[in-house]
């Protein structure tokens, strides 16, 4: 077994985790939510509804004025990872989870549910990767050691559809995945199967989600992106998340593990909430044994991350108020042709920071328990009765589908007549179902229906594997592992392809969007003209910029003539070398408290001024004055002279108010003036007999902190300064003189 170990100051190692793969085994099964904590402290607050916090995480950007506390959520939080390359898919997991993602969905290549069997190796997808147990394998194994490192496990999901269903099934319980899309009614409307086929496979796969404990959810939400006017279809998603649940709990899933993919059904600028929150209550009063999965929506979706951020907050407004178990969140960037990255995991933190910040509503209000709200959720429970009471009378489900009830975007009973109607007995698959022999024998577990073993053991009823001395499922050294089978898709060549950029043990580095080194970068530009000559320009500034495979991926009007937004994308066609970058220093910055404790603690007073013939008085002000974070917000007490103050008055002012420090801007520099004055300062602060009492400090946009300190300043600031540079440097200059016994 690979030895390997996540460090956490260090890249994640793919090629390590490619190791040993045939033995690998998942070390669980099974779905695993948050665990709440009641009231709980973090930092100077109290949660109402938070889950129990990350060992390492990335907190959200100002929690830092907080002690750097990060909160999680009550919902599981999802992800999609797309991008078509497991092997860089792996990478975004671990951010993703640093980010308080703990549902890691993979997107399987652009239909996959067309693929009629299991396929091994690593080939490349598109929008997503063909999903193969390698890749499962592995992705489960760097999970394994990312959820140790945050401290929470993380769920792993992909799809159970298509003919090869059961397969995927069988291949997803064996591997330890943790949560599927499964609902048979997907293959029937989106993928033309035939609907006897994909029930029937539905039974088997539920029976596999079943044994290995993993969360299912339904595939309603597809009926919304489908539908010409998605709000129409309310009832009828109703129906199919009946259809999917009641089914899966017959077939033996635990109804806590049954979710429904509930999605918000429109979108601004339609009032959405007003129409999205009864049908929310109405989902929740019908399935209240089962789990809410409260996907965004994805319809009404553009180019814009902005405007789709808000549609996610307003989504999740929603979830809030009716209190989703699994909250999703999707980006605009599939549209957009950025596939999913560092958009995802923007918008994992836009889940965090809205469910944390809606924390304790439900303490202070409350959904009415008349009027409107209820009126229109008990419209739209009565519109999906009626809806299955007319199935019923088609002669059930079959037939309802075949006579195009399902994806009409009439408002039922209303009809539109445009809805997706599959025969019978047509689609992929048809007559492939029969009945079973009767010396059908089948020695596995979580098998749907009669294993028909006991005419060989009886005492193998409860246990038919046992015939065989263990089935996949309890004896994995069964598996036939395959790791390749392409000698050119695969990941080793994609790996060798870019292996001078691998992060962490390579010198070069290359922007990155989609995959691994793929030199891709965006940018944002307006331009003070109409859309199209936009678009237009913005392409040549990109290829002027020497861009290559510039593409616009938004476009936002600001007026319809005076200007438009363009964010486009493309490659560089250049590569960095680390060791050629300047890094600059980092600044030597203490914390906030430590100041502030420390000015409790010793008071500190300090005269300033701009010294000589310059009136040059805003940097040192901006320096010295609360409103921007200058010395006074600790608590130092400061004696400001003024502009044009000659160094001798400086210095007698420091004696005359016993100052602890001199703090002197300089701004001119002809002549190197500014180091002239400095030198002065300290000459005559020695000739007083106070230069070794004293902290004397200098700053001005053209001081270079090297020669101000060879002038005779203890330190120099330069543009970019900020107070608390200054304050770091007094309070740690006092300590160092206080060990010297000079103050
Ligand atoms: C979500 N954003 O989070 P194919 N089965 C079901 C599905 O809904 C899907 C597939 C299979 C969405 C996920 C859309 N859903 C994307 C019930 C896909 C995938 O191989 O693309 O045909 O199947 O729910």
């Amino acid at each position: 077994m690979s030895e390997y170990k996540l460090p956490a100051d260090k890249n994640i190692n793919v090629e390590e985790i490619l190791k040993d793969l045939e033995s690998y085994r998942p070390r669980r099964r099974g779905w695993t939510w948050r665990e709440p904590v009641a009231d709980q402290k973090m930092g100077p607050f109290t949660y109402k509804d938070t889950t129990k916090p990350l060992k390492s995480s990335v907190p959200l950007p100002p929690a830092h004025y907080f002690g750097d506390i990060d909160p999680q959520p009550a919902p599981v939080i999802t992800t999609e990872i797309a991008s078509g390359r497991f092997e860089d898919d792996i990478r975004r997991m671990r951010m993703a989870a640093h980010h308080g993602a703990d549902h890691i969905m993979v997107i399987r290549t652009a239909g996959q549910s067309h693929f009629d069997g299991l396929i091994e190796g690593t080939p490349q997808g598109m929008g997503g990767v063909p999903i193969t147990r390698k890749q499962v394998r592995a992705q489960r194994k760097a999970l394994d050691m990312i959820e140790d490192e945050v401290g929470r496990p993380i769920n792993y999901h992909s799809y159970v559809s298509g003919v090869a269903g059961p397969d995927i099934a069988v291949m997803f319980a064996e591997e330890g995945v943790n949560g599927v899309h499964q609902d048979p009614q997907y293959n029937v409307i989106y993928r033309n199967i035939n609907m006897i086929r994909s029930f029937v496979d539905a039974c088997e796969s539920k029976k596999l989600i079943a044994w290995a404990g993993m969360a299912q959810i339904d595939g309603a939400h597809n009926a919304n992106a489908t539908a010409r006017e998605a709000w129409k279809v309310m009832p009828e998603l109703m129906v199919q998340h009946g259809i999917n649940a009641i089914f899966s709990a017959k077939v033996g899933v635990d109804k806590k593990n049954i979710c429904l993919s509930t999605v918000p059904p429109t979108a601004t600028p339609a009032p959405c909430v007003y129409m999205d929150l009864p049908y929310a209550v109405a989902l929740r009063d019908i399935f209240s044994e089962y789990r809410m999965r409260a996907q965004m929506n994805t319809k009404y979706i553009e180019s814009s991350t902005r405007e789709a951020t808000v549609t996610h907050v307003l989504n999740m407004v929603i979830s809030k108020l009716t209190s989703a178990d699994i909250q999703s969140t999707i980006t605009p960037d599939e549209g957009r042709n950025v596939p999913w990255h560092i958009y995802n995991i923007e918008a994992c933190d836009t889940a965090k920071q809205t469910l944390v910040g809606l924390d304790g509503l439900m303490d202070m209000v409350e959904l009415k328990k008349d009027g409107y709200l209820r009126d229109k959720a008990r419209e739209l429970k009565e519109r999906a009765i009626l809806f299955m009471e007319e199935m019923i009378e088609l002669g059930g489900y079959y037939e309802s589908v075949q006579e195009g009830m399902f994806v009409d975007s009439g408002i039922y009973p209303e009809r539109n007549g445009d809805g997706i109607a599959r025969k019978i007995d047509g689609g992929i698959g048809a007559g492939t179902i029969f009945k079973r022999a009767k010396d059908y024998m089948a020695p596995v577990t979580a098998h749907y229906g009669y294993n028909n073993v006991e005419q060989y053991d009886k005492s193998a009823v409860g246990d038919p594997a046992k015939l065989i001395g263990g089935c996949t499922l309890e004896c994995p050294e069964k598996i036939v592992y395959i790791d390749e089978l392409d000698d050119e898709d695969n990941c080793i060549k994609r790996m060798e392809a870019v292996k001078d950029f691998t992060p962490g043990q390579s010198k070069m580095l290359r922007p990155e969007m989609e995959w691994l080194a793929d030199g891709v970068v965006m940018m944002t530009m307006f331009f003070p003209t109409e859309k199209r000559v936009a678009q237009a320009a913005a392409l040549e500034c990109g290829k002027k910029m020497g861009l290559t495979e510039v593409e616009v991926i938004s476009t936002e009007v600001m007026h319809p003539v005076e200007g438009t937004r363009i964010e486009i994308k493309g490659k560089v066609p250049f590569e960095l070398e680390i060791d050629k970058l300047t890094i600059p220093e980092e600044p030597d910055v203490l914390d906030d408290d430590v100041i502030r404790k420390d000015i409790e603690r010793r008071p500190m007073k300090i005269v300033a001024g701009t010294v000589g013939d310059d009136e040059h008085s805003v940097g040192l002000r901006e320096i010295i004055d609360i409103k921007h974070g200058g010395i006074e917000k600790y608590g130092m007490e400061v004696i400001y002279l003024g502009t044009s103050v000659p160094p001798e008055k400086l210095i007698d002012a420091a004696i005359e108010v016993n100052a602890d420090a001199v703090m002197a801007s300089t701004i001119i520099s002809h002549d190197d003036i500014h180091y002239k004055n400095i030198a002065r300062i300290d000459q005559i602060a020695k000739e007083k007999g106070i230069r070794d009492k004293i902290i004397f400090i200098a700053g001005g946009t053209q001081v270079t902190p090297a020669l101000a300190r060879k002038a005779g300043a203890d330190e120099g600031f330069g543009r970019g300064s900020h107070g608390v540079h200054n304050a770091t440097f007094l309070i740690k200059k006092r300590w160092e003189m206080e060990k010297d016994g000079k103050m």
